[in-house]
């Protein structure tokens, strides 16, 4: 059974791009999986399309309505007897991890549920199983989130990276950072690639490697190494 992912938007138009280049649209292509797109829009309760409103208690900007969302939630629940899990995508959400793409990626199904705006009816959050963010920042959408999501986990998915499987040595399958990357030419501009790497002696290649994942995160990463940052950090 592909993992069907399922994305909920005022602006689908905005996923054309990304799903139809590259690995992602091989892979859709291939059937490896699919992503359905739904108009948060079609759900209005009025002609007028309205699916969001001013908050109460005053303030700036708009807030999403709730009536259109759960509409569109259940209508898109009921449209595939797999259950799907229910992921909103907040900056107020559990922080994007590698580990979490990993869980993503062994599911059936996913609803992505994209806020604009303002953000979100708090009376939302209950249809959610999943609350994520991609990042401390804010965005004027959770369309840029949700396709961030689509391209980390199907790219997980068997047979979408193929031969060229990177995955088992990249950064943050072992909690590191990669280790550097060199290709041709040996030198470039006075920078020359290690002579390790072209030694074609795979055991000093494979110990070099591990030693620059772990020097690398300890000089940027501690946090992944579940060491507070050093004074300076
Ligand atoms: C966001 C993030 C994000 C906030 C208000 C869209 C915006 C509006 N989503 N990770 N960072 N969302 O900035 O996921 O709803």
């Amino acid at each position: 059974m592909t993992l069907r992912i399922d994305v909920i938007t005022l602006f689908p138009e905005m996923f054309g791009g990304v799903l139809a280049s590259s690995i992602l649209g091989r892979a859709l292509r291939e059937g490896r999986t699919e992503v359905v797109l739904t108009n948060l829009r079609d759900f209005a309760g009025d002609k007028r399309g309205t699916v969001d409103d001013k908050p109460f208690g005053g303030g700036p900007g708009m807030v999403l309505l709730c009536e259109p969302l759960y509409r569109a939630v259940e209508a898109v629940r009921g449209q595939d007897s797999r259950r799907g899990l229910v992921v909103l995508l907040t900056p107020q959400g559990e922080r994007l991890t590698q580990g979490r793409v990993r869980d993503l990626a062994g599911r059936e199904r996913l609803i992505l549920v994209c806020g604009h705006y303002e953000g979100f009816d708090e009376r939302i959050r209950p249809v959610a199983d999943l609350e994520l963010s991609v990042g401390d920042y804010v965005l004027t959408g959770g369309e840029l989130p949700a396709m961030a999501v689509i391209d980390a986990v199907v790219r997980l998915l068997p047979g979408v990276l193929g031969a060229e499987d990177g995955t088992r040595e990249e950064s943050f399958a072992a909690g590191l950072l990669e280790y550097p990357q060199y290709t041709r030419p040996r030198e470039f501009r006075g920078m020359a690639v290690p002579d390790v790497l072209l030694s074609g002696n795979h055991a000093a290649i494979a110990a070099w490697r591990a030693d620059q994942a772990k020097a690398r995160t300890r000089a940027r990463r501690r946090d992944l190494l579940g060491e507070a940052p050093d004074a300076d950090g």
